[in-house]
């Protein structure tokens, strides 16, 4: 008989003894026991499979957060389905592409969008529509309700998909990560143990869960820890202050710890019964790290990782943690190369390439694509300009794809500038980060008017990318301009544009 490597048999094999222990909480949420995550966790895997999904199968997620949808996402692993979480604030024009691209069996979203999400759904081969709100009801936890509250959780090899998140691309094309049992398995057992998790821990969870920091790096360690989880429907920092003294771990992208550091009753009274802040998705100021320990008196521990490999350094549990860096290698191998592989010695800055049980399979039917970012001998080649230190720490210094990271999430420049071209009026666009005090850094774009429209203006550029992109992606300043600084081949200097945004600023 094949070994079972599905990673909610593992998650199971950690529940408490006393199945009646709580493991969801919160001031918005109801209170849910283990023994609940299991039967209801049969119930939506025996809904799914009755209504004809079957193993290996797509199921497209895009709801607001709630248990329910955290229970959605367990009955998937069981029913050996492949989970598809989707960003809430994915407009229709995205969606389109996710689901032509991924053809899910079954998509689940919340009822306000079911219009316009059905009408897509319908061309893409989709069988079957559920929905499921923000506070956990919906024909898909309706019609779960009347199922049998046993499932018999499918048996899956290690290589077996558990879910694709999606990655926007440089080239502007997003691209399906392929996750299997084993990879988050690997990381979780990883991150569990690098962070020292507990009996008597409490996780606070606030990020949201349709991407790796909340979804798996987070829920994952508590739900091998069998601890509870304080749910947070979103960040608050009000919220956050007044439970932060019934937790004792909280996670974190740079932009909480920096709305945190600007609330008063942010105390280091408040924080006596944490053990663990960590932070990552985005650089750490150095300025955030120091005034944290300084008003708090704890010390924030930065890892650094990715949707293609989960976590993949840390900075150390017990040891130093130091600020502006992203510790060292958890259990996968790391070196620094240049653009042709060529592995540079330390202390120079190259570009990070993995290996280990944490790096995906490949992204969904793109093989040239996948081939094109490994290495012969199996390497990833992350994108990151990393330097080891002498202290053998390492710091993400840059970037080597052209990609923003706003308040945590993701946004490649491409993608808005294809988008703006197209907007009547627009000749090209060129589109940068620049710092940010909130957000780390915020979308900024350069229009150049062909003409056609003439007084085309900054707020037409904003509200025409309002109307079909996610909120995060739309540029918090657009400047109009006559043309773009380019170089003798012809190249956009982005940096000119760069320095344009911050002076405009300053
Ligand atoms: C919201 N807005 C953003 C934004 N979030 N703009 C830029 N960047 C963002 N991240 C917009 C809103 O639409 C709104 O626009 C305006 O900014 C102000 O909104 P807000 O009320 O302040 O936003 P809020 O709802 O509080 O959201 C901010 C946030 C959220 C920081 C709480 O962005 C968030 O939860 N970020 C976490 C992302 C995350 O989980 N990343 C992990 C990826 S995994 P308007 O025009 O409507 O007023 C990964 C791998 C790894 O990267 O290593 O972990
Ligand atoms: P995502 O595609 O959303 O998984 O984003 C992953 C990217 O976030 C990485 O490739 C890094 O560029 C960035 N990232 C994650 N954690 C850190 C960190 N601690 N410091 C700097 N960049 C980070």
């Amino acid at each position: 008989m094949m070994t079972d490597n599905n990673l909610y048999t593992l998650f199971e094999s950690r529940f408490p003894a006393d199945l009646t222990e709580t493991a969801f909480e919160g001031p918005e949420v109801s209170t849910f026991t283990f023994c609940d995550l299991q039967e209801k966790s049969a119930q939506m895997a025996n809904l799914l499979t009755s209504l004809g999904a079957v193993t290996g199968d797509r199921v497209a997620v895009q709801t607001g957060k709630s248990v329910e949808a955290v229970i959605l996402y367990l009955a998937c692993l069981r029913a050996g389905l492949v989970y598809l979480p989707l960003n809430t604030a994915y407009k229709a024009a995205e969606i389109e592409y996710f689901l032509g691209d991924a053809t899910p069996a079954v998509v689940i979203c919340d009822p306000a969008s079911l219009g316009a999400i059905s009408a897509i759904a319908n061309t893409c081969g989709v069988q079957e529509m559920l929905t499921l709100d923000e506070n956990g009801t919906g024909s898909l936890t309706n019609r779960a309700a009347e199922q049998a509250t046993k499932f018999e959780t499918v048996a899956r090899a290690a290589d077996d998909l558990a879910a694709i998140l999606y990655t926007s691309g440089t080239t502007g094309r997003s691209k399906g990560a392929m996750l299997t049992h084993d990879n988050l398995a690997s990381n979780a057992r990883t991150l569990h143990k690098h962070w020292g998790f507990t009996e008597g821990d409490v996780l606070l969870h606030a990020l949201p869960i349709f991407h790796v920091h909340g979804l798996f790096v987070a829920l994952h360690c508590a739900l091998l820890n069998a601890s509870k989880l304080i749910f947070l429907k979103k960040f608050d920092p009000a919220v956050i202050i007044a439970n932060l003294p019934s937790s004792t771990v909280f996670m974190g992208v740079p932009t909480f710890y920096v709305r945190l550091l600007a609330e008063d009753g942010f105390t280091k009274e408040i924080c006596q019964n944490m053990r663990l802040f960590t932070a990552g998705s985005a650089p750490l100021l150095e300025e955030t790290f120091n005034a944290f320990e300084e008003r708090t008196g704890h010390v924030i521990l930065e890892r650094y990782g990715m949707t293609e490999a989960g976590m993949i350094t840390s900075n150390p549990y017990d040891g130093e943690r130091k600020a502006g860096t992203v510790g060292f290698p958890l259990d996968n191998a790391v070196r620094i190369a240049d653009e042709d592989g060529n592995i540079l010695p330390d202390g120079e800055i190259g570009i990070l390439e993995i290996k280990g049980p944490n790096v995906f399979k490949g992204y969904w039917q793109m093989p040239e694509k996948t081939a094109a970012e490994f290495r012969p001998d199996g390497y990833f080649i992350t994108g990151d300009m990393t330097r080891k230190g002498e202290d053998g720490y390492y710091r993400i210094v840059g970037r080597s794809k052209d990609l923003i990271i706003s308040g945590g999430y993701n946004v490649y420049p491409k993608e808005i500038e294809s988008f703006i071209d197209e907007m009547p009026g627009v000749a090209e666009s060129a589109v940068v980060g620049r710092p940010h005090p909130d957000f780390g850094e915020a979308v900024i774009a350069f229009v150049v008017p062909d003409g056609s429209v003439p007084g085309l203006k900054d707020e037409d550029v904003i509200a025409f990318i309002k109307e079909k992109l996610a909120n995060f992606k739309v540029p918090k300043q657009v400047f109009i301009v006559d043309d773009l600084p380019r170089n003798t081949m012809g190249k956009v200097q982005k940096n000119q544009l760069r320095d344009r945004a911050v002076a405009d600023q300053e």
